[in-house]
């Protein structure tokens, strides 16, 4: 709601709907009813409006999109009316004004925020585009390039740099409130018409046209399948060559055809997403409801390798203390010089610099080789390579000098988080978090509880997520956990088209056009293929402890390629040794061209193997790369391995480079429709019944069976009895 009231001659109306003021329907009514009142009141003489609990709005209701009578069009003519108000509107901005919220803002005469308060206009990260006239009114206040930056960015900019840029009049750094009822007191009587933004002109920019097809270029280039940016840009132009009200025509057009597309829902639907994970669950009862967090004053990282200084660098700038463990002093200087690059460079980005991060005081960030160091410490992070042995040897050694309460957090991929947990004496503080690479930029972390983790180690680790700003997921144990787990197939099915007769240049781009940041085999360039090498020769698929006379293409049964194998044998590691599926231009190089090597022993190798090479169309390879990793994440439901497909897709959002417009692959599967997956895995399954990937999975079918009901309402179908804990 919105709250009117009238104290000497300014009107408040205090917009009112916790936690955040979004504008529902009864919010815009009660704000259309407040400003009808003030202007019939001959004792108002000016109108000042703010929002309950320190926060202006953060915009349109976004559950409003997807309601029956839809909020679109209802916001831009109450913007229309307050502009038109014959009494000056003044805005107190404090919080956040965002979306809906910021363009209620530019519809006011006069804008005045708190020195803390953000500005926005997201509307693009939600697939829309700021439909409240707000396309047409910030060019005309802030010039195009700003507001071309805005709008089709959607990034929050402080009050400092709104101010800079004329987004608002004036900043307080005291009370908000009083400052705006002063400012409106002090503009009665003075003209309206320099203040109504509809009116202005909009600043010229010289060589206009050049500027924008640049800007558009650029624009298209970050928006990778995305169509708000572009449509956003539209809007935008619109305002450069047509009158206020013809480009307010066209900016609702755009608006209702970014409402009406799929990726506008996909894109809301992962905002809400988003924000579901942080409610955990386990099958066992714990739930973030009922288990407190404990307090992180002091942390340690174990091993300074590309994921331990990423991983520093992210609790530094997180402000938390810490002390980082090296084995040797040879690797702890490297690991120290590293992490201060990252460091400088961080710094480098920030306001205040250096000096606010403070990495180079030894109170808050102390190298070490001596693990007596890790005594008072409240948590650790255990980030050393992927190696069983090597892990519980350090859990031994941690349970025995960290103090009672300290949590112990591995940081693996894919290992048995019950197994390290088993060399400690207390396996309820022994939790999995699986950090992305690099660790200091990338927001997922997979927090993967074993069968004796605390609810408070859970709470504990997303608390830490949240400190460290990253998106935490809590998933149960399970080799690869969700994320590996689910690529697994995925890349399998890649290997396997090349097998067949497909390029690695050929599904990657199938995979990239789809919305993928990069495909797989550019992916296993940079990530290297060493490591999936190292980790298949642990799992005896390949390497010494193979059993002679095993066939080449087929492990325990199933279908399995020895490719990636073979090129290891030659060298070929990706990235950092110059080639893997591709050449670069030297090691370490990052530019990929198709190498004629390869493509020469792909069909040799098909010819050894009596391969018949076929043409593989784009169809085949996103249906079986992204159905099979669908498939996997319904075995995962159907496991009560994760809570939800939310999880799923989140993880897959941001952690894996899943296209956020097609809304994770559960979301996606559910656009697509579930017997229309199902029905190409039976199909694909049938050609190729010695892929397990393949085979649709229990759950799967049954969601078909039962008429693909909507994704909320999937988990209603699994049994109790299937859940693992
Ligand atoms: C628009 O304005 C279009 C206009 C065009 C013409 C019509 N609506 O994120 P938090 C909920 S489009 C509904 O956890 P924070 C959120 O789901 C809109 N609900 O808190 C959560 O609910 P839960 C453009 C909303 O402090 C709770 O509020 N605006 C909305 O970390 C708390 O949120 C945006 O894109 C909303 N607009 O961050 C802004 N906003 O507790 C979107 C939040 O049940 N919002 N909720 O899970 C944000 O970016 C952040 O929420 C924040 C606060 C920065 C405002």
């Amino acid at each position: 709601m919105a709250q009117y009231a009238r104290g000497s001659a300014v009107a408040v109306i205090r917009l009112r709907n916790p936690p955040v003021n979004a504008l529902s329907r009864a919010v815009l009514q009660a704000l259309e009813d407040g400003l009808k009142k003030a202007d019939a009141d001959p004792s108002v003489k000016a109108v000042m409006i703010c929002g309950e609990n320190g926060k202006f709005s953060a915009g349109a209701d976004i559950r409003g999109f997807s309601a029956p009578k839809r909020l679109g069009g209802a916001l831009g003519p109450v913007v229309s009316l307050i502009e038109s108000s014959e009494k000056p509107v003044v805005a107190a901005i404090e919080g956040v004004a965002l979306g809906g919220g910021l363009e209620v803002a530019l519809g006011c005469h006069y804008r005045i925020a708190h020195v803390k308060a953000r500005m926005g206009l997201p509307e693009v990260t939600l697939g829309l585009l700021p439909g409240a006239e707000g396309t047409q009114r910030l060019p005309r206040l802030i010039g195009v390039p700003a507001a071309l930056d805005m709008i089709t960015t959607g990034k929050h900019i402080p009050a400092t740099e709104a101010l800079k840029l004329g987004l608002v009049d004036e900043i307080v750094e005291e009370n908000t409130i009083e400052a705006a009822i002063r400012l409106a007191n002090k503009v009665i009587g003075q003209p309206l018409g320099p203040r109504r933004l509809s009116l202005k002109p909009v600043p010229k920019v010289p060589n206009m046209e050049a500027f924008l097809d640049e800007a558009l270029a650029k624009v298209k280039r970050q928006a990778r399948g995305c169509l708000a940016p572009e449509l956003c840009f539209q809007a935008v132009r619109a305002a450069t060559q047509s009158p206020f009200a013809d480009g307010v025509r066209r900016e609702r057009e755009l608006f209702q055809v970014l409402l009406s597309s799929g990726q506008a829902q996909a894109l809301q639907y992962a905002f809400f997403a988003e924000r579901a994970v942080r409610r955990w669950a386990t099958p066992g009862g714990a739930s973030w409801s009922s288990a407190a967090p404990q307090p992180v004053r002091r942390a340690a990282v174990i091993g300074l390798g590309t994921m331990g200084r990423g991983i520093v660098t992210s609790l530094v700038k997180a402000n938390i203390p810490l002390v980082a463990l090296e084995q040797d002093l040879e690797n702890l200087n490297k690991g120290r010089k590293a992490v201060m690059f990252l460091l400088e460079r961080e710094a480098m980005k920030m306001e205040g610099g250096a000096q606010v991060l403070d990495f180079h005081n030894p109170a808050r960030l102390q190298f070490t080789v001596d693990f007596d160091l890790l005594r008072d410490v409240d948590l650790v992070i255990e980030a050393v390579f992927e190696n069983m042995a090597l892990k519980k040897e350090i859990f031994h050694k941690l349970s025995k000098i960290c103090k009672p309460g300290a949590l112990l957090c591995t940081n693996t991929s894919a290992l048995n988080i019950d197994e390290i947990a088993s060399a400690t004496n207390r396996p309820q503080q022994v939790i999995g978090t699986h950090f992305f690479s690099p660790a200091h930029v990338m927001r997922l972390l997979e927090i993967i509880y074993g069968r004796h983790t605390s609810p408070t180690a859970i709470a504990t680790a997303m608390q830490l997520a949240t400190a460290l700003k990253k998106v935490g997921v809590v998933v149960g144990n399970c080799f690869g956990f969700v994320g590996n787990r689910m690529m697994f197939p995925y890349v399998q099915q890649a290997v396997f088209l090349l097998e067949e007769g497909s390029r690695p240049d050929a599904v990657d781009q199938a995979l990239e056009d789809f919305g993928f940041k990069i495909g797989p085999f550019r992916m296993s360039d940079l990530a290297g293929l060493d490591v999936g090498w190292r980790s298949r020769k642990d799992q005896g698929l390949t390497g010494p402890s193979l059993p002679a006379g095993t066939p080449a293409r087929q492990r325990r049964g199933q279908r399995y390629s020895p490719l990636p194998d073979l090129l290891c044998e030659h060298g070929r590691f990706g990235q950092k040794t110059g080639k893997g599926w591709y050449l670069y231009e030297k090691a370490g190089g990052r530019t990929a061209t198709p190498d004629p090597w390869l493509l020469n022993f792909l069909s040799q190798y098909r010819d050894t193997h009596g391969i018949q090479t076929r043409f593989i169309d784009q169809e085949e390879i996103l249906e079986r790369c992204l159905f099979s990793l669908i498939n996997e994440g319904f075995a995962i439901l159907a496991e009560g391995i994760a809570s939800g497909p939310e999880h799923l897709d989140v993880i897959y959002i941001n952690g894996y480079g899943w296209p956020k417009h097609r809304g994770g692959p559960m979301f996606y599967a559910s656009t697509v429709g579930l017997p229309r997956v199902l029905a190409k895995l039976q199909k694909y399954s049938e050609a190729h019944p010695d892929v397990p990937g393949l085979q649709p999975s229990a759950f799967l079918k049954k969601l078909a069976a039962v008429g693909n009901p909507p994704l909320k309402e999937w988990m209603s179908y699994l049994s109790q009895q299937s859940s693992k804990l």
